[in-house]
């Protein structure tokens, strides 16, 4: 599989709730790349890989972090390639993850992020968005997307 969805998350601390996005590419077949990096802690190191994108086929960006959760935005301060935020609820969340929603959703006009909920719906909910992306001009993928909703149907109608 092609690698066309970056996954970067601000702290090995969030690969078990960014996995989910990972999970959710690979059920649609999408190919992605994990990798670590944080605004504040590794602010070059991220600008650096932000720049390598696109060169590696990569389309859509999917970012995760908590508690002052700047990634998604620093990232699409770098990119025109759309930016999925994803905010984390970490250990010492003051608020359970409102926290990196607000700093995750509040981007300034003209630099958006689409952000998603909290945690690990979130997560998987970030990879059916950026397959979704895909699927614009990938008619391949926009079926395989059409019948992943129509399995999860099924299974809700059979579970009465
Ligand atoms: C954010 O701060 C990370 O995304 C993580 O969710 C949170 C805490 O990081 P650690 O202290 O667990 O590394 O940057």
């Amino acid at each position: 599989m092609n690698v066309r969805v970056g996954i970067v998350m601000g702290s090995a601390n969030d690969k078990p709730t960014m996995q989910h996005a990972a999970d959710a590419l690979t059920e649609l077949g999408v190919g992605s790349e994990m990798k670590v990096l944080s605004a504040h802690r590794t602010p070059d190191a991220l600008r650096g890989w932000v720049s390598g994108l696109e060169g590696r086929g990569v389309r859509v960006v999917i970012a995760g972090a908590g508690l002052a959760a700047h990634l998604a935005g620093a990232i699409a301060g770098h990119t025109t390639m759309p930016v999925i935020g994803v905010p984390l609820a970490g250990s010492s969340s003051i608020a359970g993850g409102l926290d990196a929603l607000l700093s995750t959703v509040q981007m300034p006009r003209g630099i958006p992020v689409a952000t998603v909920a909290v945690g690990e719906g979130g997560a998987a909910n970030a990879g059916i968005l950026a397959a979704q992306i895909l699927a614009t001009g990938d008619e391949e993928l926009r079926e395989r997307v059409k019948a992943h909703r129509k399995a999860m149907a099924a299974k809700v109608l059979a579970s009465s």
